[in-house]
């Protein structure tokens, strides 16, 4: 069995319907699905404001390599556009944790290296599932320990995936 975290973001075209479709690529292997936040943008690049949300997934076969072909699935079936790193897109899709495994490989790098210090992500996970842990740590430890200005810009919507 691997279960996997995946963060889904979106911050071009219809941002909602475009975490539906997320949600929908990834249906097959569905656990739980967080609210939707609305979230400043992180990173060095100016862009409109992000709806994110955490989803949990689960499958007895899947390898980790194959939780990141879905992600990079969904993005497609999304009809993903980025030109930037870090730059605006209709949806990125991030392997936050797979079960506990570390790995510190570039292609798939386990925990994502920058979940643990990223509100988008903690916020919506511990609303997903209170008991979470990151490398060790509870997610609601590590949303304790960001700046409170993080943590107050990452605002829960009326937004319902479905
Ligand atoms: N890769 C390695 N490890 C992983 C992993 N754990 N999950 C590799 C996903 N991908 C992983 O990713 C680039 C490469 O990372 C892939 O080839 C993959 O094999 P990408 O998704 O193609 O490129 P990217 O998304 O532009 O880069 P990156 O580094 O994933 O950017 P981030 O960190 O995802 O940042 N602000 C808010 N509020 N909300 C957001 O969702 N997202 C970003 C994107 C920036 N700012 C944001 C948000
Ligand atoms: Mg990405």
């Amino acid at each position: 069995m691997t279960a996997a975290v995946l963060s889904i973001g979106s911050n071009l075209g219809d941002r909602a319907a475009t975490l539906q479709a997320a949600v929908d690529a990834l249906r097959p292997w569905l656990r739980a699905v967080s609210p939707v936040y609305e979230t400043p943008p992180w990173g060095p690049v100016p862009q409109d404001p992000y709806l994110n949300a955490v989803v949990l997934v689960a499958d007895a076969r899947a390898t980790p390599r194959d939780w990141l072909s879905r992600a990079h699935a969904a993005e497609q079936a999304a009809g993903r556009t980025r030109e930037v790193r870090w730059g605006p897109r209709t949806l990125d899709v991030d392997v936050v944790a797979v079960d506990d495994l570390v790995s510190d490989h570039p292609e798939l790098t386990l925990p994502h290296p920058r979940a643990h210090e990223r509100a988008f992500v903690l916020v919506p996970w511990a609303a997903a599932d209170a008991a979470a842990v990151l490398g060790g740590r509870p997610v609601a430890d590590l949303i304790a320990a960001l700046p409170t200005g993080d943590v107050a810009g990452v605002v829960r919507t009326s937004v319902e995936l479905a």
